[in-house]
This record gives C-alpha cells, sequence and structure tokens, in this order.
C-alpha cells in the first residue's frame, strides 16, 4: 500500500478503503457461520463506546493493566534501556503509553499507529505539546496490514514495541503467532515486545466482563451493524438483533455474537443475505491464556519471554518478549 502524506506532511496513511471494509463484510456474511471481523467494531462512535467499556467496573482488563504498569515500571524502563524507538500499536488515544513515556531514558522517538486518523492527528498533537523533545511519527494503518515504519531523525538502539490492553486475545490463535512473527521481524533481534496478556479465571468474571448492566458492550457490538448500515449503505435492522456474549471453555475464548430475533434479510448492494431466526453473525473472539499457553505460542513465534508481571490474583500480565 502507499503512503498518502497528509498535507502537513507528517502522517503516514495507509489507512484500509472502504472497497476493502465492503468485500470483508460481504465475504463475512456469506459464511455458514456468518462473521464479520472485530477490527472494524472501532469507527469514530466505536472507538468512543469501547472507551466507555474501559470505564466499567465490570470490564476489569484497564484497571489491572495500569496498576501492573504502576507497580513495576522501573523495572520495565530498565529493560527497555535508552535511546529507544517505541512503536505502539493502535494507539488509540494514546492515554496508556504516557505512563511510560514518562519514564523512558531518552527515547528517540515515538510511533504512534492506529486506524482512526482524526484521533490520531490529535493526539499526536498533545503529544507534541506534553513531549517536546520526543519525535513522534503517527501512521495510520490496519496494523493487521502491511504499512512502513517511519525513519526517525536520530539513530536508535534498540526497536520496543508496545501492546497493551491484549489485543493479542482478539486474534485467533494461529493469526495471532503470525502477528507475533510479524512483530519480532520488526523489531530485529535484540528488540522487544512489551504485551498485555489477559489470562483465564472464573467465566463469571469473564461473563459480567462482557456482559455489563450498562449495556454499553452490548452497544459497542451493535454499532458494527450501524456502521455498516452508515458507510456501506446497508439496511439492518439493528434493533432486530441482540448483543450474546459468553465464555467457550472449550476453545479458551470469549465470543460476541449478534442474534438475528427473527428471519430477516438484508441487501447490501445487489446481493441479499438471510437470516433465520436464532441466527448469529460471530463479531468477536476474545481468546484468554495461561501463561504457559502464551509462553508457547511467543517462543513458536521467535520470543524468549523475558520478564512477566501479573497482579495478585493473576487475572493479568504485562510480559516483555525479547526477539531471539
Ligand atoms: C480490545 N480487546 C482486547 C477487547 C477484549 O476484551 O477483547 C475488546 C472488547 N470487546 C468487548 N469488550 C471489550
Amino acid at each position: 500500500m502507499d503512503s498518502n502524506l497528509e498535507n502537513d506532511g507528517y502522517l503516514h496513511d495507509f489507512k484500509p478503503s472502504r472497497e476493502r471494509f465492503y468485500s470483508d463484510v460481504l465475504s463475512g456474511l456469506q459464511k455458514p457461520q456468518k462473521e464479520i471481523p472485530s477490527k472494524y467494531f472501532y469507527d469514530e462512535q466505536g472507538s468512543k463506546l469501547f472507551e466507555c467499556i474501559c470505564t466499567l467496573e465490570e470490564y476489569y482488563i484497564p484497571c489491572i493493566e495500569a496498576s501492573i504498569m504502576q507497580t513495576n515500571i522501573s523495572e520495565m524502563v530498565e529493560l527497555i534501556g535508552s535511546r529507544v524507538l517505541l512503536v505502539e500499536y493502535g494507539c488509540g488515544a494514546c492515554m496508556k503509553v504516557r505512563g511510560l513515556l514518562d519514564h523512558l531514558h531518552d527515547p528517540v522517538a515515538y510511533v504512534p499507529i492506529d486506524i482512526s486518523r482524526e484521533q490520531l492527528l490529535r493526539v499526536t498533537q498533545d503529544l507534541s505539546v506534553s513531549y517536546p523533545d520526543l519525535e513522534v511519527l503517527p501512521v495510520c494503518a490496519d496494523y493487521t496490514s502491511s504499512f512502513e515504519i517511519p525513519v526517525a531523525k536520530r539513530k536508535w538502539d534498540r526497536m520496543v514495541v508496545y501492546f497493551p490492553g491484549s489485543t493479542i486475545s482478539n486474534f485467533d490463535i494461529l493469526s495471532g503467532k503470525h502477528f507475533l512473527k510479524h512483530i519480532a521481524n520488526i523489531c530485529g533481534q535484540g528488540g522487544a515486545l512489551l504485551i498485555g496478556v489477559d489470562l483465564k479465571k472464573d467465566p463469571a468474571v469473564l461473563h459480567s466482563a462482557y456482559n455489563d448492566n450498562r449495556r454499553v458492550t452490548a452497544a459497542f457490538n451493535l454499532n458494527l451493524l450501524q456502521r455498516i448500515n452508515r458507510e456501506l449503505n446497508c439496511d439492518f435492522q439493528v434493533d432486530m438483533f441482540e448483543h450474546y456474549a459468553f465464555y467457550n471453555p472449550r476453545k479458551g475464548r470469549v465470543e460476541m455474537h449478534l442474534v438475528s430475533q427473527r428471519e430477516q434479510s438484508i441487501y447490501l448492494d445487489s446481493t441479499t443475505i438471510n437470516f433465520a431466526k436464532g441466527e448469529s453473525i460471530w463479531t468477536e473472539s476474545s481468546y484468554k491464556f495461561t501463561l504457559n499457553e502464551f509462553a508457547q505460542m511467543a517462543t513458536a513465534a521467535g520470543f524468549k519471554v523475558e520478564r512477566v508481571w501479573t497482579d495478585d490474583q493473576q487475572w493479568f500480565s504485562v510480559q516483555y518478549l525479547v526477539a531471539a
């Protein structure tokens, strides 16, 4: 994909096209188990809803991850070392990285990567005010497809990729392994990945995390259909679908679906998609790992697990993996 530099010349833009969204939705809805890739949750409205999920009491991840980061920041910064090129995959509002940037020794540059161009431009400006000596090189891209890491003005000693929030959970196991392999290649020998990884726990905790009382997660899930209506001129009757999330212990993952409340059809251009009553669209998987399971995946991808930090209940982990 070509990089279209914005007018002011500093945004490296690899944003995926409407055609790609359309073909992913069409092919997903034509599968026997209908599905839509979870990366399409994050339009402007979806990103806002996700930020709201992150403030919910039931959704334990942000709070526990933040406390693991705070407690262990000195050790993390020591491992990362000085003159680092810090790259963040899916930076969102760039809130989490501030905790790192506040403590790193002489970082060379920060490369925030996100699919949401407007938010990326906004947060880049905010970061330049907060960290005037730091070179910020934003990249607008779907980080699961191809893009290039921009060249920093200064030479760096090590590239470290930051991938918090357990977004790795939203890949299926094989593509998660490929993704980690791709990161190992990008950061090169001696480079590292600082990653948040959600752990297996009581299914009741998982159930309420993905079925919150205020139904924010339900709104987040249903926004996917609203987005398809808005951007692809489709005619989903959103109130005829229901959010459904459950823990599948055999697969070790929470699955989110949108279940059709009646027999119905939708039209995507000239294609008709039929739904039986009770038929679902699978919209997200969120894998939960044991420390051992994740270590196996990381090792198979070419990483050595250097350090693992967890909370007292072992609900969540932050891991420092070094590219072998
Ligand atoms: C972004 N990702 C790690 C979240 C998760 O927990 O899998 C997305 C999410 N889906 C529903 N709630 C949060």
